[in-house]
């Protein structure tokens, strides 16, 4: 588990200076007095060295490299500039050099406030923003201002991160522009604790050793597409980047599911669902803590310039669009794609602040399971490619059979039509042998209960051809 290692770390950051005659360690900063002393102390206002050098005047913790050792926690508080040194910028990146210094960089924001949030879309961070980029992943340009709520934690997919703070303004804290702002005097413009993992204790990310989760193949030149295929043979999931950290701004990531070893006489349907509420975490425009409206929401319940997930009946954007997700906190009950494609295409605004709802939230962003279900390539559990939702048994083929309503999900309005036709001596007999109404909680109301199954006596279809 990522916080399983917690109470080993403060210990080491306790022992944070050291005296030795061999020569300090690249996570550690080398006094001019020989000891050495963890790199977070350098430039912190507290004298470490017994020289006092690494509090030099002047110094500052920006535009530094930081490593360190696995199991410690290290601190760091960058101070607000001062008027006058704008535009101000300041770089700190964090380098898990592997080993005992770690595969993986996690950075938790204790504090932080930056000019003022305005807008998710345009020009959202006027008076400056974080970035954070990652060594090997292509430039992405999304920017967070404003002021943290909450638990905010962001774990790396590479080995490397650079955090940028950018100040072009230098704004008085307004109690209604930026409610929750640290205090005019409190100085401290980001604060944050910053770790190093080892890959194999990211369980949550790559799962546990004897079931490896499988995070599809990185599509290339992109920041975050994913194939996925065949995934009735490997444990897929889909996970939105940096899972289960915050995820970063202005991404719009692409997930192609796509089962290509189909048995005969068999069809192919891809299901993603998520039964575990904590797992899905779309983060809305609302701030969840004021609404108190923590559920998943669904198609219109979702805003198109902000955070959302869409999940598409086939592997492009044009195909019809099985279900929109934002929000989060409720299990999914399911999406299935009517054959052996499924597209997730997951958006995220470029403007945000950094706000997670409640303390106790371990987990951001989203995890879908993958399920791969086979049905008869001539049953009704399926609706074929283009056409409609018609299916016709006549008594002169087959005298006896079954018939079943399709397994993938439905699009809103949908009618199928299940003709059962007998000669004029015949009559039609119906047994039920399994009848079941799902309930699909996340839909809003009254969809998810205004499904219907009507039994007519006669040809209705003859009668009155349904719209096609
Ligand atoms: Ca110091």
């Amino acid at each position: 588990m990522w916080a399983c290692v917690w109470a080993a770390a403060v210990v080491w950051a306790a022992a944070g200076v050291r005296t030795g005659e061999a020569a300090c360690t690249m996570a550690e900063f080398p006094c001019r007095s020989k000891q050495c002393i963890s790199l977070d102390r350098y430039c912190d206002g507290r004298r470490d060295c017994d020289d006092n050098s690494d509090e030099p005047s002047g110094c500052s913790p920006c535009n530094r490299t930081y490593y360190g050792r696995v199991g410690a926690t290290y601190r760091l508080h960058i101070p607000r500039p001062r008027r006058g040194t704008l535009p101000h910028f300041c770089q700190l990146t964090f380098i898990a050099s592997g080993d005992t210094y770690g595969d993986l960089v996690q950075l938790s924001i204790e504090k932080f406030t930056l000019g003022r949030f305005v807008s998710h879309t345009a020009a959202g961070c006027p008076d400056g923003y974080m970035q954070i980029e990652e060594l090997s992943r292509p430039l992405n340009s999304g920017y967070w201002c404003g002021t943290a709520w909450g638990h905010n934690v962001f774990y790396s997919e590479t080995s490397a991160i650079t955090v940028m703070l950018r100040v072009f303004n230098l704004t008085e804290d307004n109690a209604n522009a930026n409610p929750g702002a640290f205090s005019p005097q409190d100085d401290v413009m980001l604060g944050l604790s910053y770790r190093f993992l080892r890959k194999e204790r990211a369980v949550l990310r790559y799962g546990a050793p004897y079931s490896p989760t499988y995070r599809g193949e990185d599509v290339p030149n992109t920041f975050c597409d994913k194939e996925f295929e065949n995934c009735d043979k490997k444990n897929c999931k889909v996970q939105s980047p940096n899972f289960p950290g915050m995820y970063p701004r202005n991404l719009t990531c692409h997930f192609h599911v796509r089962q290509t070893r189909v048995p005969d006489g068999k069809v192919a349907l891809i299901r993603v669902r998520q039964r575990n509420p904590h797992l899905i975490y779309i983060k809305d425009r609302n701030a969840p803590h004021l609404s108190r409206e923590r559920k998943l929401q669904v198609g219109t319940g979702c805003h198109v310039l902000h955070d959302y997930l869409v999940a598409y009946d086939g592997n492009n954007t044009r195909e019809a669009v099985l279900a929109t997700l934002c929000k989060g906190g409720a299990p999914l009950s399911g999406i299935t794609s009517s054959g052996p494609d499924l597209l997730l295409v997951f958006h995220a605004s470029p403007f945000d602040f950094p706000f997670q709802d409640s303390p106790r939230r371990r987990t951001f962003g989203f995890e879908l399971d993958v399920e791969v279900e086979f049905v008869d390539r001539e049953s009704t559990a399926y609706i074929r490619e283009g056409a409609a939702c018609n299916y016709t048994v006549s008594s002169r083929g087959q005298r006896s059979g079954y018939v079943q309503s399709p397994v993938h999900s439905l699009l809103p309005n949908t009618t199928c039509w299940w003709r059962l036709l007998a000669g004029s001596t015949e009559v039609v007999w119906l047994y039920f042998l399994h009848y079941r109404h799902v309930h699909h909680p996340e839909m809003p109301e009254p969809a998810h209960c205004s499904n219907t199954l009507t039994i007519t006596d006669g040809d209705a279809l003859s009668e009155q051809p349904p719209v096609p």
